[in-house]
């Protein structure tokens, strides 16, 4: 295959449904992998029916230990199991609207990686988010750039393309970190191998139901352990 879609879900049962008519509207040939963390709200055992009557979707259990061993999981399957040419990250929460999928997919042929971004010229971030959720997305990303010295604008997306055969999964495994921070070093891990990253504009979307899994928690590590990334890919 030559796209895999991996979204990793927890409690994330009300959007399914609007999500996947709208991946399948775009591309109704695509796979789909969603790792679920035995979500409480049952999205798991939806997804199971599902994957019943769709051969172009799957789904992989776990129980829940964060959002980057979700995404490591369900990397490491889909290289070993499923095959594609290109994995393609992407939160459920519909967020990241599936319309940007065709334009990642094209840009994909050109570069290594591609990112749906935010913070570049033409993309955006909801309106109604609040003065204190902005400031800490958009000094997170200043303070990320600034402390890895990278060229990315936005560090901490969800959502981009990447071509498998330009990655180690025994690296992969390697990163330890968590929350936005598995973002950050998974870009910082691709950076460092000199890949050739894109951004592409999106405007980001507030999530369409339910809530966000990510806690102050995830925001206090990422300011914490920031440093800790660049010492560890020092060697690369
Ligand atoms: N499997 C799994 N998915 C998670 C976990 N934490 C978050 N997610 C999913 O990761 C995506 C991004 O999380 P979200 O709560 O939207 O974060 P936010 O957009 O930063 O508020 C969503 O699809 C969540 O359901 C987790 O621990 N395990
Ligand atoms: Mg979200």
């Amino acid at each position: 295959m030559r796209n895999l879609i991996i979204i990793p879900t927890y409690n994330e049962r009300l959007n399914i449904d609007k999500l996947i008519k709208s991946i399948f509207r775009q591309i109704p040939d695509i796979s789909i992998l969603f790792v679920d963390d035995n979500s409480p709200d049952k999205t798991g055992d939806y997804i199971e029916t599902l994957e019943k009557k769709y051969s172009n979707i799957y789904l992989l259990k776990g129980t829940k230990k964060g959002l980057g061993i979700a995404y490591k999981r369900g990397f490491a399957y889909a290289v070993k199991n499923l095959k594609p040419k290109y994995i393609i990250q992407m939160d459920a929460d519909l967020s990241h609207n599936p319309k940007y999928l065709k334009t990642l997919i094209k840009e994909s042929d050109k570069y290594d990686i591609v990112i749906a971004s935010r913070y570049i010229k033409g993309g955006s971030i909801p309106k109604n988010w609040g003065h204190i959720r902005k400031l800490i997305s958009k000094f997170g990303n200043s303070f990320t750039k600034l402390v890895l010295k990278i060229p990315y604008k936005d560090c901490t997306s969800g959502f981009k393309i990447i071509k498998v055969s330009k990655f180690n999964l025994k690296d992969i495994d390697k990163i330890k970190s968590n929350g936005y921070l598995f973002q950050v070093e998974l870009l910082y891990y691709f950076y460092k191998k000199h890949l050739s990253i894109k951004e592409i504009p999106i405007d980001f979307q507030d999530r369409s139901k339910g809530s966000s899994k990510l806690k102050i928690k995830d925001i206090l590590e990422y300011f914490t352990k920031i440093n800790s990334i660049k010492n560890k890919y020092r060697e690369l």
